[in-house]
């Protein structure tokens, strides 16, 4: 359902952004690259009724998509933040709108409109979950898994997140890392849920191969094609008994509309950053849940400001598959907030407090900022 009671306005008087890095407890290797550090630019909007937090989700290089961290901070400081200070008084369902002149720039977006969000939440005492529609108080957890040296190694990196309780297990693929992989974890586990995540790096001659994949009974494929090969996945989907499932793609509602009316995908992968904030998220959910169409709920590495956020979204009745939304410490020894997600029973739990639910942690906060501006009306 759309958004049923909107939030009351919030006046904001300034917006500080910092850039953190953050130690990965792993490297984290998808056919773009590998990450030893999370890079992330964290968002406090400063209101008169008090703090509210974002997280724009940007890499420091535009490997998974065309967005980065420098082009971000820029962005949202000449032009995203100026034109919301401008506004003054900004509700949450406002921002989308103040913001689209600017073409693109999605994850900046989505991240400001976080803030702003959480802000005016947590001055009604409101949950984002309750906001957003949530339907239940936790969500099935998934894990994402990055390329490993060799199939036995990647065997033993599952075994023990399947030890751990997660649900579901995706592992990244690329050209030369693929059949080999899916099938040693097919072998050791039998017929856990399994998917595969290729982050674009196929092409339609690869088709073959991919097709090999199928007798692995995954889950779906997902985005095994460049961002904006739509007619060749809807070529792929028809050669492929796997259902594809598209991340990248999937840009806006308007794009999932596309890619479905063309048969390029059957699932959708639902990031709040990539399509340009949690309120597009909500409409992308409609309209897939209209379609019929199973949706999940991706991950972006988020620290606990995401995650909490994301918890939230993918508890919306649409979200009938897994998602990547696991504990923190998959990914950070130390998280940002006071309460980190945890995984329970293969579950996280929807945080229940008003806003985003979670503290900040001032401390880790500082520890982890390598760059902070403010600006101010
Ligand atoms: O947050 O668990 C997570 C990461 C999930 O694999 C994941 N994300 O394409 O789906 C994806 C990747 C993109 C990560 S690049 C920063
Ligand atoms: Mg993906």
């Amino acid at each position: 359902m759309p958004i049923t009671r909107p939030a009351a306005p919030v006046v904001l008087d300034g917006v500080e952004l910092r850039v953190l890095h953050i130690p990965l407890v792993a490297p984290f290797t998808t056919s773009f690259g590998t990450e030893t550090v999370r890079e992330v630019i964290v968002v406090r909007a400063l209101t008169a009724d008090g703090d509210g937090w974002g997280e724009i989700v940007t890499q420091a290089a535009p490997l998974y998509s065309s967005e980065y961290t420098q082009g971000a901070w820029d962005v949202a400081v000449r032009h995203l933040i100026p034109a919301l200070l401008d506004a003054r008084t900004v509700a949450p369902e406002q921002v989308a709108e103040i913001l689209d002149p600017f073409v693109g720039h999605r994850m900046a977006k989505a991240g400001l409109e976080l803030a702003i969000l959480d802000a005016a939440l947590r001055a009604e005492g409101r949950p984002l979950g309750a906001y957003l529609g949530a339907v239940r108080d936790r969500v099935p957890s998934g894990v994402s898994v990055g390329i490993q040296r060799d199939p036995a190694t990647l065997v033993d990196v599952v075994r023990r997140y399947l030890d751990e309780g997660y649900v579901r297990i995706k592992i990244k693929i690329a050209p030369g890392r693929d059949v080999a992989e899916t099938a040693a974890v097919r072998d050791a586990f039998g017929v856990i849920p399994l998917q595969v995540d290729a982050n674009s790096a196929y092409t339609l001659a690869d088709v073959d191969t991919l097709a090999e994949l199928d007798r692995f009974d995954l889950l779906l494929i997902e985005q095994p094609l460049a961002e904006d090969d739509i007619v060749d996945h809807a070529t792929l989907a028809r050669r492929l008994k796997t259902p594809i499932c598209l991340d990248e793609s999937i840009v806006s509602a308007k794009a999932a509309a596309d890619a479905l009316a063309l048969g390029a995908a059957s699932v959708v992968n639902i990031k709040a950053g990539r399509v340009g904030g949690y309120l597009e998220a909500v409409r992308l959910h409609d309209l897939c849940r209209d379609a019929g169409v199973p949706v999940w709920c991706g991950g972006m590495l988020e620290t606990g400001i995401g995650r909490a956020a994301n918890a939230a979204l993918a508890a919306l009745p649409g979200f009938t598959l897994p998602g990547d939304v696991s504990a923190s410490h998959r990914f950070y020894a130390r998280d940002i907030v006071t309460e980190p997600a945890v995984l329970e029973d293969g579950h996280i739990a929807v945080p229940t407090g008003a806003g985003l639910g979670v503290e900040i942690d001032p401390v880790a906060l500082d520890d982890f900022t390598v760059e902070r501006i403010e600006l101010r009306r």
